[in-house]
């Protein structure tokens, strides 16, 4: 039974009670009351009791939305689940039934907003007659209480509107504003607002006129003002061109350094929106210093949902515990406890959701927009109680499903930070290019500012006041006390804050580069684990999703040894400190490719180097090669582990066989991020209960495909396990 509006809650707040037997959802508005209901059905489908039901619940922060990198093409930036489910060929999608199931989604979480295009804009947005498209991308959303946000271009005025300006002091540029603001909430009354990447990454903004951004949040602000809109204003913004040999140029400075002089000057209807951490969605980073420096200006917290430098749905990591302590961090402002999570007016996800029937391109992620809403709606709920609530509305109520599911999802991010980037070295992804596969180097020696600065002596940027960059100091004095001083420094973010040498011992005992090789290991095998640990739910879930996460974690647990070794070797050339334990660099069972009796397939040199064991691979300019390997080991049952390489431009056909014997064939055509041969298209064919004997020739032969080349890594004999 629905209830009208109840007295005493906060805008979108409801109330669940039983009365006389029955359930009256009662909400402080229509959303209040659909967001009580979908509460009800979660209780139902995780089997909470129902029979006394008396609870109140109210929204932390006003604004909980989503945003869309979604352009009008249909394609998405850092979209991992397929093409967009707003548009399709420059203009919306004939079939928004997607857009329907995405908005009851968003609405059974709490979410109130979406904003439905990519902050690096098409201008086109609002384009007069681009009206319509947006309307029915509204009409769509609006049923469950998701309002429409759009993403505007800072330049509009001059490219839509054909002015000679788009100074924000321009008389004509503000009535343009005005005018075209009208103009849309003529249509769609109900939108939002706009929000704003402005002088960043190559989009224009204020800084065109010499103008700061608060004269350019406000000329849209005063726009939005009469209709109720918010504008976001983006924290995001920094100079891509920095000369990287300056010791104390620092990205992380620049949201404090472009927004501090400006606190005050907002109007009440700006919210500067700031991503977690001061560079961009790296896997450890320390909370932005911005969120403790603004005192008189609205804020809201920025986090990524798609998963960007996190695996691009590839990889599972549940992101919710990351946020937690995040939005946990206590900023010490003024002194006193000031948790981040108290500081923002508003909780923002990149969402990225595609037409992909999982949305995310894995099913496990799906986990990550489910903790975005329920942590926008109560940031206070624990990480276990929204990785079982998940677990339980997507798998089942089975207790072992739901164990070992929740405990995987927990330890994923710690996971995916062992074989990617432990101390705060960020991940050591290629940064210049897909954001995906290991490539150490790619952070140096450009202007993008993610550098780690790792070489023959130390590791870490010095974000020191004394003799650093000064980052340190934008924090309030207790928390910079904290990071200044390597002694107090987590060692989590050691490498973040500071530059040591490898010799550097840390708070757990071990030498920097020790740990560096150890959490490389034990990252890789935890994600190995996973493996084990799913397919102890064959029979539990259900077929079709058993096999398709089975086949995304056998793919994880391949990628993370890519990363074990890669990021290993790299640091044992660079430090010459070998591994305490002695595995950087030995490898037991493993035959390189280039050592193998070659017929057409010809030795290349792999860029960069680590991508590849021993930095070469060999592939095959010819219509069919061959490698063989000869076995010398003891007789045994064995598993023979192919590494080969799966680019996107072409699908290799490829066969083992021992003593002419076929044991496996197949193709490469898996979807990933390159066209090259390098750790994104590092592939592991596994191939279980091999009978070999000394002298038993193993031969991989390759049938090149498109630009595919058929190439090939290693193979490895190891003891078979099953
Ligand atoms: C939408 C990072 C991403 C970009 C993204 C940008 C942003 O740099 O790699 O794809 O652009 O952040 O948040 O604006």
């Amino acid at each position: 039974m629905l209830g009208g509006p109840a007295a005493n809650l906060k805008p979108d707040g409801y109330r669940l009670k039983t009365i006389d037997g029955k359930i009256v959802v009662t909400g402080s508005n229509d959303r209040g009351v659909l967001y009580g209901a979908f509460t009800l059905l979660r209780k139902v489908a995780v089997g909470e009791p129902l029979a006394n039901l008396d609870e109140r619940q109210e929204p932390r922060v006003p604004v909980r939305w989503v945003n869309h990198w979604d352009n009008l093409d249909g394609s998405i930036e850092r979209g991992y689940g397929g093409r967009s489910i707003f548009w399709d060929n420059g203009a919306s999608r004939a079939d928004l039934a997607r857009v329907n199931d995405y908005g009851r989604m968003l609405a059974s979480l709490g979410i109130n907003g979406a904003s439905i295009n990519n902050v690096n804009v098409n201008p086109r947005i609002l384009a007069p007659d681009f009206l319509p498209e947006i309307m029915r991308i509204a009409d769509t959303l609006r049923p469950w209480g998701v309002r429409t946000v759009l993403s505007v271009d800072f330049g509009s005025p001059q490219k839509v509107g054909g002015l000679n300006t788009f100074d924000p002091l321009d008389p004509k540029v503000i009535a343009w504003w005005k005018a075209k603001t009208d103009e849309i909430y003529r249509a769609v009354p109900d939108l939002g607002g706009f929000i704003i990447k402005a002088d960043s990454e190559g989009r224009v903004g204020p800084s065109a006129y010499g103008r700061t951004h608060a004269d350019a949040a406000n000329v849209v602000a005063r726009a939005l003002k009469p209709h109720g809109g918010l504008i976001f204003y983006r924290g995001f913004v920094y100079d891509n061109k920095m000369d990287w040999r300056n010791l104390k140029n620092d990205r992380a400075r620049a949201a404090d350094d472009n927004f501090r002089p400006l606190d005050g000057e907002f109007d009440d209807n700006v919210v500067i929106q700031i991503k977690n951490g001061p560079i961009d969605f790296q896997v450890r980073e320390p909370v932005s210093p911005l969120f403790g420096t603004l005192r008189k200006t609205t804020q809201a917290i920025e986090l990524q949902i798609t998963q960007e430098y996190m695996g691009q749905a590839r990889h599972t990591v549940f992101l919710v515990p990351m946020w937690k302590e995040a939005l946990d961090f206590d900023l010490r402002v003024g002194g006193r406890a000031t948790p981040v999570k108290a500081r923002v007016n508003g909780v923002v996800g990149v969402s990225n959701a595609g037409l992909d029937d999982n949305w995310f391109g894995n099913h496990m992620s799906q986990a990550n927009l489910y903790g975005f809403g329920r942590l926008a709606w109560n940031p206070d709920l624990s990480a276990r109680q929204i990785a079982e609530e998940w677990t339980r509305l997507t798998f089942g109520n089975d207790p072992k499903v739901v164990k070992t599911i929740a405990d995987m999802q927990l330890k994923s991010w710690r996971t995916y930070e062992d074989y990617t980037g432990p101390l705060g070295l960020q991940t050591l992804t290629d940064i210049v290019g897909n954001h995906y596969g290991v490539a150490v180097e790619a952070s140096e020696r450009n202007g993008w500012g993610q550098w780690h600065r790792a070489d023959e002596k130390g590791v870490g940027m010095d974000r020191t006041v004394a003799t650093g960059t000064g980052f340190i100091g934008q924090y309030s004095p207790a928390v910079a006390r904290m990071y200044e001083s390597v002694v107090t420094c987590p060692d989590d973010l050691l490498l973040f804050m500071h530059h040591v040498p490898y010799s550097h011992v840390l708070h757990s005992g071990k030498t920097v580069i020790q740990y560096l090789y150890d959490s490389h290991y034990e990252g890789a095998e935890a994600a190995g684990g996973y493996v084990r640990e799913w397919k102890s739910l064959q029979s539990r879930v259900d077929e079709r999703r058993y096999q398709e996460v089975l086949m995304q974690l056998e793919y994880q647990a391949g990628q993370a040894e890519v990363w074990r070794d890669a990021v290993s070797n790299w640091f044992l050339r660079a430090s010459g400190i070998p591994d305490a334990k002695g595995r950087v660099g030995h490898y037991p069972g493993r035959m390189e490719a280039e050592s193998a009796g070659l017929d057409g397939y010809k030795t290349i040199d792999v860029t960069p180097w680590e991508a590849a064991s021993g930095g070469k691979a060999v592939e095959c300019p010819a219509a069919r090669c061959v490698a063989t390997f000869r076995y010398d080991g003891a007789p045994g049952i064995y598993r023979i582990r192919v590494r080969y390489f799966d680019q996107s431009n072409g699908a290799a056909h490829f066969r083992a066989l021992v003593g002419g014997r076929v044991l496996a064939e197949w193709t490469a055509d898996d979807r990933v991020p390159t066209r090259t041969i390098d750790s994104s298209s590092s592939a592991l064919r596994a191939i279980s209960g091999i009978m070999l004997r000394p002298g038993d020739e193993i031969r991989v032969e390759g049938t090149p495909d498109g630009g595919e080349t058929a190439a090939l890594d290693y193979i490895e004999v190891v003891r078979d396990e099953n």
